[in-house]
């Protein structure tokens, strides 16, 4: 079953098994929740049925989250596709219009009697449920052994009606033996970390367990929340270089939903941001200006880039040096990565091989040749719309290799 995160869908080799229970497993002041959210709408649109567990806020304020992030659950509860398992408002004493109430939420045989009663009635091929959250229920009720039982339970009643859970889990501190005991309890566990300095500097996920992989890749994909949109596999920072009049104002343009450029006359005289968001990624673009003059401020706009697009006029070898040079200014020399060779339809455009053997690159550098969208609209002075075919190009390749 997809995720709708395509890198964490490629990692598990194409998406969640059906019926295996997952564990969304976060660090204090990691996100868990719209990871299953995202999954849980992926599948509703595909037509399937969902099933939502909440014991640590009402439904309606997950509903109102679910809409910020552009998922519509009234819709899918038209359709009577999603429902709702408030084991949230009687604790509170508030009334709950949901199909499934636990009148006492803290009452584990309550719970299960509400669960079980909703597999049965809803039990549909491929149904997601979301328990949101197993760390509220044992915040209620402690980390009493019995806990396993129950889950054990839950979990093969869900299986036994073609169900797949997804759990989500905070490791708080409540001891390395329970917390190894819960993680054992699933087929698979998704890990959300952060990479902490005094404060947390990024958030990424990481595959540890997949009962139905051979073998699981162990690398950590960096994300960020988005809303609209959800769980977009973030890279915070890509460098545009290259030399005067190449095309990167007009890159950083074309590549992006949103972009701003500080230019002056035609020329960019500070910088391009660009922010991109394709296929499951979010990043954001930094473009510098061309023009020698502007070089003192070349290494602060290069700082702290994970990912070089250069981009070159094809028909301006003379200018291939400068390229180059850009990239020992920016202090990105070695980072992953692509030239772009634009201007290729103009008359005397060199191609990507004889680029290659004129700035003297080695064969793991991409060169990706792009050219104006529409040449009639191409003005003076002016950047223009690059193709988006080429574009896409571009970015793919350079995100598989920074990631
Ligand atoms: N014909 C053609 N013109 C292009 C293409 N790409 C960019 N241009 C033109 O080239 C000029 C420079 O484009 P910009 O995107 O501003 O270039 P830049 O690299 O940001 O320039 P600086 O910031 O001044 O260094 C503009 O007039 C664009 O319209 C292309 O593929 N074909
Ligand atoms: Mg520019």
């Amino acid at each position: 079953m997809k995720t709708g995160i395509p890198k964490l869908d490629g990692l598990l080799n194409g998406g969640i098994k059906e019926k295996s229970s997952v564990l969304f497993c976060a660090d204090p002041g990691v996100t868990n929740q719209e990871f299953a959210q995202q999954l849980l709408f992926t599948c509703l649109q595909e037509g399937h049925k969902g099933l939502y567990f909440v014991n640590n806020k009402s439904p309606q304020i997950i509903k109102k989250v679910l809409q910020e992030y552009g998922w519509h659950p009234e819709k899918f509860e038209k359709t009577k596709q999603l429902y709702f398992i408030d084991d949230f408002s009687a604790l509170s004493a508030q009334t709950s219009h949901e199909t499934f109430i636990v009148n006492q939420p803290t009452d584990f045989n309550q719970i299960e009697a509400t669960l079980l009663s909703a597999f049965q009635k809803l039990k549909n091929k491929n149904m997601v449920f979301i328990f949101d959250s197993l760390s509220s229920l044992i915040d209620l009720n402690g980390t009493d052994k019995k806990i396993f039982n129950y889950l054990k339970k839950w979990l093969k009643a869900a299986q036994e009606n073609n169900i797949t859970p997804l759990f989500l889990f905070t490791q708080w501190p409540y001891g390395k033996a329970f917390i190894k005991n819960i993680r054992e309890l699933f087929d698979c566990i998704v890990d959300l970390k952060a990479i902490e300095r005094k404060i947390i500097l990024r958030n990424y996920f990481t595959i540890s367990k997949a009962k139905w992989l051979k073998q699981i890749k162990p690398v950590e994909i960096p994300f960020k929340v988005t809303k609209p949109g959800g769980i977009k596999v973030y890279i915070p920072k890509i460098l545009v270089t290259g030399p005067f009049n190449a095309g990167k104002t007009s890159f950083v343009h074309s590549a992006s939903i949103k972009a701003v450029s500080v230019d002056r006359f035609g020329t960019t005289v500070a910088l391009d941001h660009g922010h991109v968001d394709y296929h499951g990624f979010a990043a954001d673009l930094f473009g510098t200006p061309g023009q020698e003059r502007f070089d003192p401020i070349l290494k602060h706009l290069g700082g702290e880039s994970i990912g070089v697009i250069i981009v070159v006029d094809s028909t301006k070898p003379e200018d291939f040096v400068r390229a180059k040079h850009m990239l020992e200014l920016t202090k990105t020399t070695g980072l992953p990565s692509i030239i772009v060779a634009n201007k290729a339809n103009l008359k005397g455009a060199l191609k990507p091989a004889e680029i290659r053997s004129k700035m003297k690159l080695s064969k793991e550098i991409p060169i990706i040749p792009l050219v104006a969208q529409n040449l009639n609209l191409v003005k003076d002075g002016k950047p223009c719309q690059l193709k988006e075919q080429d574009i896409q190009k571009v970015l793919e390749k350079l995100f598989k290799m920074v990631i």
